[in-house]
């Protein structure tokens, strides 16, 4: 593995559509035990249904802590590969690299990684173990990897359609506890020189109270080239309501890189979610203090789903609009199995769903995986 200090842009590398194919998928057993409820019981039993799924059609390595190996093997499948690797808890999106291909190869980019948000408004200290896991996962996978550490990113704040347009909010890439001494045309210029990406649309705003600072994997993404899921919800006096329409007059306003108009398809939110005051009690404390309020509202969204080889796995949460969002889903990705996930709750309660726990590897051909 070589640590390269060029620019991935200019090396003829850009960032695929999660929607081409892959050659396998990166997930991390999770163990935080204030992030995830009884010591991550409900959480483990959720992850191994999903990782049951994606690798029906994908190659999927499991990276899990020297404590928790034995756990992470007895619970999946034999196909699936099990490391040993530490992390600080278990979010692959935003730890492991973002890949990128220029047709023959991949290569792994190593973000800086700073937990949302470093000293300013991070959610745990430390995060060395996750920053150190983008390279160790580089090493792993034998690809060379971009040193882009001094840039702080998760994987989570960006999705791209593959053809040159970046999706992303202001409220996260612009937020102080990034990258707070760069302006927004220089942090434009990073994601094009980077990401390979011509055109970037900035939404406002992502999902309300998400701690992520409001990553765009939760409320907005690429189905197809031109054409987006907005998470949505059609009532006046929910605080998301505007959040969202801001979004879409955002997205209705704009045209991609290739000057296409963006369809927009609305994907209707789950009645919100407030968590219980039992399930808090399941969370030990971090530094002596809780990490959840009974009542408090958490940031759950069906746009949040995983687009594997051969399906699409979108979190359920026990409402009316389940079954409606595999249903919108499936008629947008028609060759794909599209399957709800009935832990989405038990994920959820660590703070992010499916899409941020999971990190694809692309096919370097970036051919479109069925
Ligand atoms: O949504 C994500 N990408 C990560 C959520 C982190 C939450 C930590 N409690």
């Amino acid at each position: 593995m070589k640590i390269l200090h060029t620019l991935p842009a200019q090396d003829g590398f850009c960032m695929p559509a999660e929607f081409s194919a892959h050659s396998g998928c990166i997930l991390i057993w999770p163990h935080r035990r204030d992030s995830w409820q009884n010591g991550a019981y409900a959480a483990r039993r959720a992850f191994a249904e999903l990782i049951g799924i994606i690798s029906e059609s994908e190659k999927v390595t499991v990276c899990a802590r020297f404590e928790d190996y034995d756990s992470a093997r007895e619970s999946l499948p034999e196909n699936v590969r099990v490391v040993e690797m530490s992390s600080d808890d278990s979010w692959a999106r935003d730890v492991a690299p973002t890949f990128v291909t220029d047709g023959r190869s991949v290569r792994g980019i190593d973000w800086g990684f700073n937990a949302w948000g470093g000293l300013y408004d991070g959610l745990y200290f430390p995060w060395d173990k996750d920053n150190k896991m983008a390279r160790k996962l580089c090493d792993l996978n034998d690809t060379d990897c971009y040193d882009q550490r001094d840039f702080i990113l998760e994987g989570g704040s960006i999705h791209t359609d593959g053809q040159g347009t970046l999706l992303t909010t202001e409220e996260c890439l612009l937020g102080k506890g990034r990258n707070p001494g760069m302006t927004k045309a220089e942090i434009g210029q990073r994601l094009r020189d980077t990401l390979g990406v011509k055109k970037i649309i900035w939404l406002r705003r992502g999902i309300y109270n998400d701690e992520t600072n409001g990553h765009i994997d939760n409320i907005c993404a690429f189905v197809a080239p031109g054409e987006v899921v907005l998470a949505w919800t059609d009532d006046k006096n929910d605080p998301q309501y505007e959040i969202s329409k801001e979004c879409l007059d955002i997205l209705e306003s704009e045209t991609d890189a290739c000057g296409r108009k963006l369809k927009v398809h609305k994907l209707p939110l789950p009645s919100p979610v407030h968590i219980t005051a039992e399930e808090c009690s399941g969370l030990d404390n971090m530094d002596g203090e809780p990490t959840r309020t009974p009542g408090e509202r958490l940031a759950a969204s069906y746009v949040n789903f995983y687009i594997a080889n051969g399906s699409v796995i979108v979190p359920q949460f026990n409402d009316k609009n389940d079954s409606l969002a595999v249903e919108i889903l499936s008629s947008l990705f028609p060759g794909r199995k599209v399957t709800g996930l009935r832990g989405g709750r038990d994920i959820l309660i660590g703070g992010g769903n499916i899409h941020c726990i999971t990190q694809q590897i692309p096919q370097p051909d970036g051919t479109i995986g069925v």
